[in-house]
Formats: C-alpha cells, sequence, structure tokens
C-alpha cells in the first residue's frame, strides 16, 4: 500500500515527504479501539431480538506483522454476527451496488426490513436507492437513536444485554474414557489457560451457555463438563462413584488424558463444593478456584456431614434424597414438569403456588407434593433450553446426580484428613442475594481458611445464578480472571 500511494502520488504531481508511510494510519485505526462498543451492543441486542445481523467490511486480506489483531477482530465479529462479508473475499466493495444486493441475497432480507449503518456517507447512497433504511454514523449516541426508532427496539438505557450463548448443536465437544465404560462429556472453546467450568444439581453444561462464549473471547480455553452422571457423561450406578474422593480423582485422570497440567476450576453449587475440594486437595493441579453460590464448608471432625445436614431444616430434601430410588421416582415421572420446578427465578413472576420450600420435605412425602401437574415454564428457561435439559435427562434418569447427595459421610470421612483445611491459591466466592438454599450468610468467615479471597455479590439472583444474571457473571470472572491470569493472558478487544 505503501508503495501504491507513494506511485499514486506521483501520477497526481503530489510531493509526499521522505517518511511517508500509511503504517501511523492503520496503528490509529486501531488504537482507537477497533470496534465501536455501544454499536456493538446494540446489534447484539438487535439480534437477540430476531434481527439478522451483518457487517459489510471494506477490508484487505492482512499478512502484516499486526495480523494477529485483525485475527482477533474478525473471530470476535464472526461470533457476534449472523454474517461477515469482507470486501477482499467477495471481489466487491462499498459503495458498489451488487455488495449490497449480494449481503441482502445471503440474509435472504428485502430492502424494506434493512437497516444499514456507516460513518462513510458516501457507502449509504447506493443502500437508499434501493430503499434501505440507512444511518450515518458521526455521533454515537445520535445514531443510536435513529436506530432505535427504526428498528421500534428499545436500545438506549435498556437493560444489561444478555451475551451470547453457545450453541449446542455446533459447540465443540468431545469425550475423555476416564476407565472401562466411564467417559466424560465436555465442551471446549476458546484458546489460552484452560478453565474448567462445573455445574451443580440437576445441570448440565449447557448451564454455562452464556459464560463459554464470553470467556473464550476474553483469551481462555473455556472447557465445562458434563458432570459424572450427567447428559452425555457416563451415570454409573454405583453410589461411591460419587463420592468427592472418586469424582477429584476422575477429574486428575481428565486432565492428564488432555494433557493440562494445571487449570482454573469454576463450579456452581454442587460444582462449587466439588471445586473446593480440589483446591483442598490438588492445589498443584488448580491455578485459582472460584465457586457461584457454594460457600466452603470445612469440615467438622467431630460432627459428620449427615448430622449437621439433618440440623439445618432448609437441608431437609437432601435427607429425602437419601434413599435410593424413592427421589428418582419423583424426579423421573414426569421430565419436563421436573425440569420447570427446578428452574426458577426468585422474583414473584416465576413463584409456583403453592410454594415449595426445600425444609419439610420428608413430612411432605415428596419435594414436589402439593404442586399441580400442569406447571408453567419460568422467566429464567426458554422454551429449547427447556427441551435441551429434558433431552439430557432422559438418557440416564437422577440416579447418578442424586448419587452425589449420597456420599455424605464417606466424603467427610476424606475431608477431615486434608492437611490442614486452609486453601491458599486464588479464590473468589460469588454470593447470589436470593439463592433460597445456599444464602449469602454462610460465606461468613471463609476468610479464616481462604486468605486469598475475593469476593464478588450478585444481587436479584436466585439459585441458578449463571443462567439468571450472566452478564454480571461474566464480569465478575472475566475481572478476576484478569488478575489472577494477567502474566499470562495478552489482553484483549
Ligand atoms: C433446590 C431446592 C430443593 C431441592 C433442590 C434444589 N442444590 C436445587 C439445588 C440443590 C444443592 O443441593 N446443592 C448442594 C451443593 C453442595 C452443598 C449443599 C447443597
Amino acid at each position: 500500500m505503501n508503495k501504491e500511494c507513494k506511485a499514486f502520488a506521483e501520477e497526481s504531481g503530489i510531493n509526499l515527504p521522505e517518511t511517508f508511510s500509511m503504517e501511523p494510519a492503520f496503528h490509529g485505526m486501531f488504537d482507537d479501539g477497533g470496534i465501536n462498543k455501544p454499536i456493538l451492543k446494540a446489534a447484539i441486542m438487535l439480534r437477540n431480538n430476531g434481527f439478522k445481523t451483518c457487517v459489510l467490511t471494506n477490508n484487505w486480506v492482512d499478512d502484516s506483522p499486526n495480523r494477529n489483531r485483525t485475527a482477533d477482530i474478525f473471530s470476535f465479529l464472526n461470533n457476534h454476527f449472523d454474517l461477515v462479508i469482507e470486501s477482499c473475499r467477495v471481489g466487491m466493495r462499498k459503495p458498489e451496488k451488487r455488495i449490497y444486493e449480494y449481503a441482502l441475497k445471503k440474509l435472504k432480507a428485502d430492502p424494506q426490513e434493512t437497516i444499514f449503518l456507516d460513518d462513510i456517507g458516501a457507502n449509504l447512497k447506493p443502500a437508499r436507492d434501493m430503499g434501505i433504511a440507512t444511518v450515518l454514523v458521526r455521533d454515537t449516541d445520535e445514531a443510536l437513536k435513529e436506530l432505535q426508532d427504526l428498528s421500534g427496539i428499545k436500545l438506549i438505557d435498556s437493560e444489561e444485554v444478555k451475551p451470547p450463548s453457545a450453541d449446542p448443536d455446533t459447540v465443540p465437544h468431545g469425550y475423555v474414557t476416564i476407565k472401562p465404560g466411564v467417559k466424560l462429556h465436555y465442551v471446549d472453546m476458546g484458546n489460552g489457560p484452560v478453565i474448567c467450568l462445573c455445574h451443580g444439581f440437576p445441570e448440565s453444561w449447557y448451564s454455562w451457555r452464556y459464560q463459554l462464549p464470553a470467556l473464550a473471547a476474553a483469551g481462555y480455553r473455556v472447557i465445562a463438563l458434563d458432570m459424572k452422571g450427567y447428559g452425555e457423561s457416563s451415570a454409573p450406578p454405583e453410589i461411591e462413584e460419587y463420592s468427592q474422593q472418586q469424582l477429584c480423582q476422575d477429574m486428575i485422570t481428565f486432565l492428564d488424558k488432555l494433557g493440562i497440567s494445571q487449570a482454573t476450576f469454576i463450579g456452581h453449587d454442587w460444582g462449587g463444593a466439588f471445586v473446593w475440594n480440589m483446591a483442598l486437595f490438588y492445589p498443584e493441579r488448580v491455578k485459582a478456584v472460584a465457586s457461584l453460590n457454594t460457600p466452603f464448608f470445612p469440615p467438622d471432625p467431630e460432627i459428620k456431614t449427615s448430622e449437621k445436614t439433618k440440623a439445618n431444616p432448609l437441608f431437609d430434601y437432601q435427607i429425602y434424597f437419601q434413599e435410593p430410588g424413592v427421589a428418582e421416582a419423583e424426579l423421573e415421572k414426569n421430565l419436563e414438569r421436573t425440569i420447570k420446578i427446578f428452574f426458577r427465578g426468585p422474583g414473584e413472576k416465576d413463584k409456583l403456588a403453592p410454594f415449595i420450600s426445600s425444609g419439610s420435605v420428608c413430612e411432605r412425602g415428596g419435594l414436589f407434593v402439593g404442586l399441580p401437574e400442569k406447571v408453567p415454564r419460568s422467566s429464567i428457561l426458554s422454551e429449547s433450553a427447556l427441551q435441551f435439559y429434558v433431552s439430557q435427562f432422559k438418557k440416564n434418569g437422577f440416579r447418578g446426580p442424586l448419587n452425589w447427595y449420597r456420599n455424605m459421610d464417606r466424603s467427610w470421612e476424606w475431608t477431615v484428613k486434608a492437611h490442614n483445611w486452609k486453601i491458599l491459591v486464588p479464590a473468589l466466592m460469588v454470593t447470589a442475594e436470593k439463592d433460597p438454599v445456599l444464602l449469602p450468610v454462610m460465606t461468613t468467615g471463609m476468610e479464616k481458611r481462604i486468605p486469598n479471597l475475593t469476593r464478588g455479590h450478585i444481587e436479584a439472583c436466585g439459585h441458578w445464578t449463571q443462567m439468571e444474571k450472566p452478564a454480571a457473571v461474566n464480569d465478575i470472572l472475566i475481572k478476576w480472571l484478569g488478575e489472577v491470569h494477567s502474566a499470562s493472558v495478552p489482553s484483549k478487544l
């Protein structure tokens, strides 16, 4: 390009200084931040509201030493838009009419239902001539206002945007055989230091659907497992297969077979209890540890966990879960109803009548006793998410998942042996204000055992943290991960 500029200048009789170079201009373009964040946010919101979104860019195939920057931008755009059209690949460029026709054809859109934004007026003209509504982006706020009026979607001062979700049909995934007949299934996205996401009861890798793309975009390799007993992982019937000791050993084998020496572990609910144990017993393999909702309960050498659980009325459902077969029958009877009852937000709109509590379950004679046969889907569970969870529990039912609760004293015997009951690796505890079972107050005093503890707190959030408040979860995790991995992750977009 430098050569071409010089030739053009000569032809046009322009005197360029000796030191002329296009380089500072390009650097300047990228230093501006590359992507206009408010406009990007609006594009994501429009997509979340059913619009198809497309980037139309005049660019060049970049083989410069800075091409990694271009790679970051394009892999980011590809993940956030339905379509990215690069002039250098289609052999057309703005403002040629045919590139707009090409875009509409690809999008299967009519001009009358299309909005086109550009910061160069000349690029808008052919689009406008075709009947496309256009917005000249000079001042971002003004452009957003115009876009809001044209689209009819609230884009300004609106609530936090839902981050993009991983798509179960296309997400990369794999299996690791732990021993003959036992395999663990995982979803695997991104590049960089490894993060292992461990879900809770009764969930799936899919509970991390809003975290996977965000953490991958932040510069990590994100592995979300189907924990033992769940989804496409094996579900051996034996109770001992689900002791914390066995589950931790399985995880070490999982890491070994993938060739991963160290990972940052992030868990929620039972996954949270599990990651605390990983940090306690295998700190060598744990770069850092984070738990959503689940406090670190250090074992009490005087009182067995089963006794402790009996003493806490909120945990009565766990007593009900003890007898093999009983809760299985109730939870497997109507999977759709079971999932709809579990996944509910803390707000009035998601309340079921009669209110079902985690207490007095044994007395009631079942977790769902008293609830109607037909239960409405809650505000936090889309129809496709409901169907996905149902499909996951069709395979192996609830025996494996419930077995996680059936090792209380076996796990206690193991955890009381921990050398000092201290977790020294960097740690994060995220509490959720409205979790009815894992109360924020239960985390009081954790600093005594975990000196390197960072805290996060999410207000108006119930038990299903990752899907209730995905943007807040991502912000907290990405900030903390950045501190923990500051030496190893290059700063991204
Ligand atoms: C809510 C209410 C009743 C029954 C089940 C649930 N989580 C779903 C959430 C259950 C759970 O039991 N977590 C464990 C995690 C390890 C510590 C104790 C609580």
